[in-house]
């Protein structure tokens, strides 16, 4: 089978909620020792978001999309601890990383947070549906060069602003990056609230937190 009929493979077992499957695949990836963020992103990622277009257009309903995220979060459950460290252990950087509040969506901020500590960074994971607030005191007290807030919701994105917002009243503007991610997160969004950038996968998150870094 080729790499893409495999990817193909996987965003199948996903959407049609076969988790036996989607498990089954899982397993083969590691045992082959493939590029487990390929597979991640080509596979997993591509088919859960084929479920959420399916929810759109009420072809799924929530038990469903429910359902398709639990099976991909099992399968990163078992995926995450098999993605060996691609850096040697000295630290390349502090990241605070959360889903802000309101928000629960939690899967493509953890495989951020995943692929960024694989790099060598320190990664501070705060969760989903965490308050400005708190992101803010969390960057302070670990010393985070970075902070970065995921939204998935078009409705949560403005509290993306609000970090920036807050800390701009705090006059600690100058002393983190923040960058942003999330579905609905566009260029046009990162300049809008004065962020540092955004990234639309994990591979990406890691180049934009290296360039900021080295700058
Ligand atoms: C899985 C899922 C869920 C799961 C979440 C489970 C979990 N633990 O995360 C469940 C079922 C719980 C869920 C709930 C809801 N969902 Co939902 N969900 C999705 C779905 C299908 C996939 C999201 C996902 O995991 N994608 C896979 C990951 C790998 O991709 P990703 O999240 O985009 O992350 C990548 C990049 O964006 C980037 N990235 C992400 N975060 C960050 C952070 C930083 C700093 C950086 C640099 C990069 C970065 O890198 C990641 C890795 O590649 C999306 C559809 C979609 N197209 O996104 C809908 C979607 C986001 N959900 C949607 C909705 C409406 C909801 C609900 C409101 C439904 C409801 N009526 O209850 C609730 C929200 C409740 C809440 N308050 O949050 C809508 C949002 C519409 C909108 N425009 O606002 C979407 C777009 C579905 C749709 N097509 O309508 N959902």
């Amino acid at each position: 089978m080729s790499k893409e009929d495999f990817y193909n493979e996987i965003s199948h077992a996903i959407i049609n909620l076969d988790e036996e499957k989607a498990v089954e695949y899982a397993n083969t990836a590691i045992r082959e020792k493939m590029k487990l963020v390929d597979v991640i992103e080509n596979g997993f990622a591509a088919g859960i978001r084929k479920v959420g277009e399916l929810w759109e257009e009420g072809e799924f309903f929530l038990p469903e999309l429910m359902r398709g995220a639990q099976i991909m979060q099992n399968c990163l459950d078992l995926i995450i601890p098999n993605l060996q460290s691609v850096s040697d252990k000295i630290s390349r950087g502090i990241v605070v990383i959360a889903t802000i509040e309101g928000d629960i969506h939690s899967i493509g901020k953890t495989i951020v947070a995943t692929m960024l500590r694989a790099y060598g960074y320190d990664v501070y994971d705060l969760g989903s549906d965490v308050p400005v607030e708190k992101i803010v005191e969390e960057a302070i007290e670990k010393k985070a060069d970075i902070i970065g807030v995921s939204a998935l919701l078009t409705t949560t994105m403005t509290g993306q602003k609000k970090v920036i917002d807050l800390l701009k009243e705090k006059n600690l503007v100058n002393k983190f990056k923040v960058i942003l991610g999330g579905a609905p997160v566009t260029k046009s969004w990162v300049e809008e609230c004065s962020a540092n950038g955004f990234a639309g996968n994990a591979i990406d998150a890691v180049k934009l937190v290296k360039s900021l870094l080295d700058k």
